[in-house]
């Protein structure tokens, strides 16, 4: 494929912050990605734009874009995104794409590759995997709180997610719906202060602890399986580090410190008392020790529960080999805008699935329109998305998976 032009601009993310889109013009057409932003961020992830701002970022893309079609560079496989990392390379000599901004280079290779699977008639799921075995399984948080709340009360962790457990996506995709009206339900109820307001995901922003909430959680399991004869698990993302300071976890509702070492045992607990399946960032971004002594605990009572990590690793190849040499995890989040670079996010996939990890790709708090995440998922065969429950970005991934469940069926 030959790229005819290449326009950048500035559009809005579902927070109102500024983000890149990038459209790609080949003679199939026009294609376009941008890029999402989180809220809660890891110390360890690239920078969304350049060090020298976002109209940087856009300049700079399309720069490259046009020296991209003025070459006629030849695009055809997967591995010739290295052509434009080269490109990229000759003027951001930083390792994390801090010059050109990983947003910037992550919406441009999106973009650059909807294009190449085009030139096949090939949607980008099927470019990378024309039968997929599986569509992956949504988890998506019903309640939330933490950085992605501005009310003063809220829960220390920041999300609460349900992974519901059905053949295929259209089912579980119902049975979120269904478990996210329950737990409004059971919520309204209980949270007496609750005014309606929801978090950056559009989950319930509770104004209760972070226990009462998972009774909640540990409710709604039951009341959808006994109607609906549907096992959903529950879970958490602590993100961890967002309270962590001095060397110990400083939670607010209610008020108490915890050391590491508590911190390790409350988590034992909640996996136990509430039957947790799912466990994100439930520590400090830089404490793999801690991580490793989880998951020995997991791994040495059978317990069913993934211990994912996110800040830890922060999309980045180095953090994920340290986080398997030091047998930290059984489940990964990929951003792949914290990284910018396709290539290496789909060698951090399969990196993981060589080491029985469960790469688990993930959408950002300050999500857009863009559907690329649908696509990786599903042509990578990652067996869970994270891409939340309710709200027009959520959908158009959500609804994406939809319909490539039903495509790859061939309905
Ligand atoms: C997370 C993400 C997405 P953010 O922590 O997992 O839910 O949040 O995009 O704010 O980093
Ligand atoms: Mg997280």
């Amino acid at each position: 494929m030959i790229v005819k032009d290449v326009q950048a601009r500035t559009i809005k993310n579902s927070r109102r912050e500024d983000t890149i889109e990038v459209s790609v013009f080949s003679d199939k057409g026009k294609f376009v990605a941008s890029a999402p932003s989180g809220k809660s961020k890891g110390r360890h992830e690239a920078r969304d734009f350049s060090v020298n701002g976002i109209n940087f970022s856009v300049n700079f893309v399309t720069a490259i874009g046009r020296k991209i079609a003025s070459e006629l560079l030849q695009l055809d496989d997967f591995s010739d995104l290295e052509k434009i990392e080269k490109l990229v390379r000759k003027i951001d000599k930083t390792p994390t794409w801090s010059l050109i901004g990983a947003n910037a280079l992550y919406a441009l290779e999106a973009a650059l590759l909807k294009a190449i699977a085009a030139s096949y008639e090939q949607e980008l799921w099927q470019f990378f995997c024309e039968k997929p075995k599986f569509t992956p399984m949504p988890l998506g948080n019903a309640i939330g709180g933490g950085k992605h709340v501005k009310q003063e009360t809220k829960t220390d962790f920041q999300e609460f997610l349900f992974l519901p457990q059905t053949k295929n996506f259209f089912d579980a995709y119902f049975m979120n719906m269904q478990a996210y009206k329950i737990a409004k339900q059971l919520l309204i109820g209980k949270d007496k202060r609750y005014d309606g307001n929801l978090t950056d995901e559009n989950s319930f922003a509770a104004t209760l602890s972070n226990l009462e909430v998972l009774q909640i959680m540990k409710e709604t399991r039951q009341i959808a399986h006994d109607k609906f004869n549907v096992e959903i698990q529950i879970g958490i993302d602590a993100a961890a580090s967002s309270f962590f300071r001095n060397d110990k976890y400083h939670y607010n509702n209610p008020e108490k410190k915890l050391s590491k070492d508590e911190q390790i045992m409350f988590m034992i607990n909640l996996i136990n008392e509430y039957g947790l399946n799912y466990v994100e960032d439930p520590f400090h971004e830089d404490d793999f020790a801690s991580f490793s002594v989880l998951m020995k605990k997991i791994s040495s009572h059978n317990m069913k529960c993934l211990l994912a990590a996110d800040d830890l690793t922060a999309t980045q190849f180095k953090r994920v080999e340290m986080a398997v040499k030091e047998k930290c995890i059984n489940a990964l989040i990929v951003k792949p805008n914290q990284n910018g670079s396709l290539l290496e996010t789909k060698r951090i996939v399969d990196f993981a699935k060589d080491n029985n990890i469960t790469p688990i790709i993930s959408h950002r708090s300050g999500e857009t329109m863009d559907n690329t995440i649908a696509h990786l998922a599903v042509g990578w065969q990652c067996p869970i998305i994270k891409a939340g429950i309710l709200g027009k970005e959520r959908f158009a991934k959500l609804n994406e998976i939809l319909r490539i469940e039903r495509k790859a069926a061939g309905k």
